[in-house]
């Protein structure tokens, strides 16, 4: 366990060294009709809309996104829908990626087959390094065509997001947290790994909090908590309402994000969901302050990471 535990972390360290930064992007155009669950959902920036279309006539979908300047992009991560969990047929298995300065010639910059990357999962985001990335140049627009699902005709996917640098994790460490210290204290969920974890269930102390020191002034652009090892047994101890704060001198405190009612967290054991704080700031502390969980008064993470 200890091994497949070791490989997974060393896998997680290498994607994490190839994080990067999102691109702000606008929608120009895509398959099937406006409304709801039309193309335009695809980067309006919210999980909760999704485009999911089924014309097979119209195959290969395409999406065309502009990202206001030319660029080169380095990874690009496909958002599965909300409900992918029943649908994972809906999950593309073959696409391409190109990229254009005019809209009429294109360079491909990437092409998939078969990747069975996207698995039955809602709302995550998984990530791809496009082969022919920068090699190719500069391109304002970017369009991504897919050609087959997992099963069926239908595809659906709540965004797609484009990254043209590099973010990087945060070295950060421990400095103080509600609970007890020792086996399952607030320390475990900044040590690095992921078969320890901060359990709690004080209920007197809630809001639970904890405080992270990056070693220097540096604004996290992206946060992740890792669920912990039997939150398949225990889904009801992942957060659901949450606030993350920045600081100095940790008395004053800006807050930088706020969550109420995110159920984003699943019932998987390990698993590490992404979030984007709403702001940023040049903070050296970073505070969690876990305010409700999806049942009752036991929280449990077993990691908590920075990036900036
Ligand atoms: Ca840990």
């Amino acid at each position: 366990m200890r091994h497949l535990t070791f490989i997974l972390m060393s896998f997680l360290a290498l994607s994490e060294a190839l994080a990067q930064a999102p691109v702000k992007t606008t929608f120009v155009s895509g398959s099937g009709r406006g409304g709801q669950e039309g193309p335009a959902m695809i980067c309006d920036d919210q999980l909760s809309t999704k485009w999911c279309i089924d014309f097979p006539r119209l195959m290969p979908y395409s999406i065309v996104l502009d990202a206001g300047q030319q660029t080169s992009i380095v990874e690009y991560g496909l958002v599965t829908g909300d409900d992918t969990n029943a649908y994972p047929e809906r999950n593309p298995v073959t696409w391409s990626v190109s990229g254009s300065n005019d809209k009429e010639n294109w360079t491909t910059i990437d092409e998939q087959k078969n990747n069975r990357s996207l698995p039955a999962e809602g709302l995550q985001e998984y990530r791809f390094k496009p082969k022919a990335a920068g090699a190719k140049g500069k391109f304002r627009y970017y369009r991504f065509e897919f050609s087959k699902m997992a099963g069926g005709t239908r595809i659906q996917l709540s965004e797609i997001y484009l990254y043209d640098k590099v973010q990087m994790p945060v070295k950060a460490t421990f400095v103080s947290g509600s609970g007890r210290d020792g086996k399952e204290g607030a320390a475990m969920a900044a040590d690095g790994w992921l078969f320890t974890k901060w359990c709690i269930d004080e209920p007197r102390q809630m809001p639970y909090s904890i405080i992270l020191d990056a070693g220097e002034a540096a604004p996290v652009t992206e946060y992740r908590f890792v669920t912990g090892d039997d939150t398949h047994d225990y889904p009801d101890r992942n957060p659901v309402s949450w606030k993350m704060s920045g600081s100095n001198d940790q008395k004053s405190w800006t807050v930088l994000d706020e969550q109420k009612g995110n159920r984003l967290l699943r019932d998987e054991n390990e698993q590490e969901y992404r979030f984007r704080p709403a702001t940023s700031g040049n903070y050296r502390y970073y505070r969690f302050e876990f305010l409700k969980m999806a049942g009752g008064t036991r929280l449990q993470l077993s990691e908590i990471k920075l990036f900036k």
